[in-house]
């Protein structure tokens, strides 16, 4: 019997010493210590040895049972700090490695700029409102007092679709559908496409607008200089010169096209604004009673004032571009930017 622990115990010892790593070291533990272990069994047969001898083999299973464990738990601790190592080893984390950035997108700077647009009326009392973009040519030129043979019509050069549909050429239609409906007063924005055959740098077949209309009674030109004065300001920065020069649109008398100060130059002359000092951002005027007359308006009590803004050329103004079509070719390295 005790030949045979002897023998166990170098058994033991070589498969713990020689144990790889922690899992290896428990099914050592196991097949020695469990309950159906090895040592456990030497334990359990007692029973077969002779009286005398059991007191002194119990002993030295104990003994040995005792070491055992101590031995285990010394290796395990060696195995267990090596296993902790690797592992830190392998899990690394490299601080200083820049992180995976999603891509985040954002607004296209037409529409930053169209929200500007938008808040700024918003703020001043203005509706938003949208409307057809496919047509009647009533809308788009003989409610706005063009007739049918009028010149502006022709230079227009629209999209037709028959007759009497078109793409709208501008958003202005969409003012005269709410005044059929709407009595003064009428405070509103109409944002949206409108199509013009026209291509080239600074010039797209589709492009945005914004038209605004004020109808009350008192309504005065000296209103719209504030409004529109407020908005220039609100766009391009405080302090920036503004000026009226006399033009014409068929739906308006007196009309006007508003220049502000170029934004590149300060006024001082510069490619952008052709060495004018000036930039050309607004038409406007005073509705011409004729449209308000269609519309079954009483034109002894009400006046308005309208304006029109193409969304690009403020956009390209405000950021300096100088080719409309970096507007709609969706480039990232041009987005980016904005
Ligand atoms: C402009 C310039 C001047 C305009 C007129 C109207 C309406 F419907 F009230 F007659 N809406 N927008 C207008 C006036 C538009 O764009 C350059």
């Amino acid at each position: 019997m005790r030949e045979r622990l002897r023998e166990l115990k170098d058994e033991a010892w070589r498969y713990i010493a020689e144990a790889d790593d922690t899992g290896e070291l428990d099914k050592i533990r196991v097949r020695y210590l469990g309950k159906k272990g090895e040592l456990t069994g030497l334990l359990r047969n007692m029973g077969s040895l002779p009286p005398a001898e059991r007191p002194e083999i119990g002993k030295m299973v104990n003994e040995l049972r005792g070491q055992m464990e101590g031995f285990l738990q010394e290796r395990f601790g060696k195995l267990e700090a090596r296993e902790l190592e690797r592992r830190l080893q392998r899990e690394t984390i490299d601080i200083p490695l820049p992180g995976r950035k999603p891509a985040i997108g954002h607004k296209h700077p037409l529409n930053q700029v169209l929200d500007e647009i938008k808040t700024l009326f918003i703020g001043m009392g203005f509706d938003v409102v949208e409307g057809p973009e496919v047509e009647l040519d009533y809308y788009n030129f003989e409610a706005l007092n063009l007739p049918p043979d009028h010149p502006t019509r022709d230079m227009q050069d629209t999209f037709f679709i028959t007759d009497d549909i078109l793409l709208r050429s501008q958003t202005s239609p969409v003012q005269v559908r709410v005044m059929e409906k709407q009595n003064p007063p009428v405070r509103i924005i109409a944002p949206g496409k409108v199509y013009r055959v026209d291509f080239d740098a600074t010039h797209s077949p589709m492009f945005h607008q914004v038209e605004g209309l004020l109808v009350d009674d008192h309504t005065t030109f000296g209103d719209l200089k504030g409004i529109l004065g407020a908005f220039i300001e609100g766009i391009f920065g405080k302090g920036r010169g503004i000026r009226f020069r006399p033009s014409f649109f068929p739906f308006t008398e007196p009309s006007a096209e508003i220049d502000v100060e170029c934004i590149m130059c300060n006024g001082q002359g510069c490619r952008v604004c052709s060495h004018s000092g000036w930039l050309e951002i607004l038409g406007a005027g005073m509705v011409d009673p004729r449209v308000l007359q269609k519309v079954g308006y009483d034109i002894e009590r009400y006046q308005g004032f309208a304006f029109g803004m193409g969304v690009e050329r403020i956009a390209m103004l405000k950021y300096g571009i100088d080719d409309i079509r970096l507007l709609f070719e969706n480039d990232m390295r041009f987005l980016e930017q904005f």
